[in-house]
């Protein structure tokens, strides 16, 4: 049972018995991704700081010289799994192709895969704003002893063994699912420790937040067109508030605490949305349904979506239940 201010450490122990293949190689693994995290948000903590040193002296000034924070951030999470010989294979945002790990003792006895996003919305870094981690986990589905291939990767949502987020916020915070509920572990910078501090998150069922690029507007599709005038209408708990931080991570962690909707649909420009199935929008609509929230492509649940490519996009609609389904609504009728 989640205890609030239980640590990390402590609420993955407690809940091992939980996998159902438990062998203690999950944890290990979600314990080597909260370490990462903590590696790379003493780097992003210091963005601004490391700007300031360049410009005074080196030649170091924004991913020259010195390594962009997403960069780095890739380097952390590959390295950090592979030192501790946890996984079978990583696929990264920031990678072409899947990176195949070998055991070291009996070669590629590693069950699990990683497919991260290691530093989501890092345009925001120089302003300042809040960027994220998102990572998805599945068993391999080719047998052990072989090296992993890309149909370990290119399996459906529904799939997932554990999904979560990384925010680096006003405060940071670790947001994970085993598929028993979604909870949220708050950093002590001081301590270094993760404490629980958001149990059993869970979206409301309905909200006033709406979340798209509306600079898109004239490009998008036509229902999702009609449900922004809709967000916009001066009628019962209407006119919506809109919120775009522009960071994945920052608007769903938003939008999930208070209620509200999270909308990158296809436009003219960018005809399958601009969101990758894999390592952004399978592991937030795994989060989002064991929060009680849907996600969609406007059409069909994200977590039934066959993947053929490894950064596949997809358009992504997230969010509180009633209104992602209002969304599919207009979608339908609009089609
Ligand atoms: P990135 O993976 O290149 O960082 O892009 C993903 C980000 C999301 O975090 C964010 O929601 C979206 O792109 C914002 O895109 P836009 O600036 O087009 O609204
Ligand atoms: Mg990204």
């Amino acid at each position: 049972m989640a205890k609030k201010n239980q640590t990390l450490g402590e609420f993955i122990i407690e809940n091992q018995s939980d996998f159902q293949y438990s062998s203690g190689e999950l944890s290990r693994l979600l314990n080597s991704i909260r370490l990462a995290a903590k590696v790379v948000n003493h780097e992003v903590n210091k963005a601004g700081l490391v700007d300031i040193t360049g410009a005074a002296g080196d030649t170091n000034i924004q991913g020259e010289d010195q390594q962009k924070l997403d960069v780095y951030a890739n380097d952390v999470f590959i390295q950090t799994m592979t030192d501790r010989n946890i996984v079978c294979g990583i696929a990264s945002e920031e990678e072409d192709d899947f990176i195949t790990i070998n055991s070291q003792d009996e070669l590629h006895q590693n069950k699990y895969v990683v497919l991260i996003d290691p530093l989501d919305g890092s345009s925001n870094i120089d302003v300042n704003v809040s960027v994220g981690t998102i990572f998805s986990i599945f068993r391999r589905v080719t047998p052990v002893g072989i090296p992993v291939e890309l149909k370990d990767f290119l399996q459906t949502g529904d799939k997932q063994v554990a999904a979560g987020y990384v925010v680096y916020g006003t405060s940071t915070m670790l947001v994970y699912t085993t598929g028993n509920g979604v909870n949220g572990f708050t950093l002590n910078p001081a301590l270094g420790s993760w404490y629980l501090s958001h149990p059993n998150m869970q979206y409301p069922e309905d909200g006033q937040i709406y979340s798209v690029n509306e600079g898109n507007y004239l490009d998008f599709p036509e229902g999702i067109k009609k449900y922004i005038k809709y967000c916009q209408a001066e009628e019962e708990n209407r006119p919506y508030t809109s919120r775009y931080i522009g960071s994945l991570v920052s608007d769903f962690h938003r939008n999930m605490i208070k209620g509200g909707i999270y909308m990158y649909p296809k436009s003219t420009k960018s005809p399958n949305g601009k969101l990758r199935l894999l390592y952004e929008c399978s592991p937030m609509a795994f989060l989002a349904e064991q929060a009680n929230g849907v996600a969609s492509d406007g059409y069909n649940r994200i977590m039934e979506i066959t993947p053929t490519e490894l950064h596949q996009r997809v358009p992504f609609i997230c969010g509180s239940k009633n209104m992602v389904e209002k969304a599919e609504e207009f979608m339908r009728k609009f089609k």
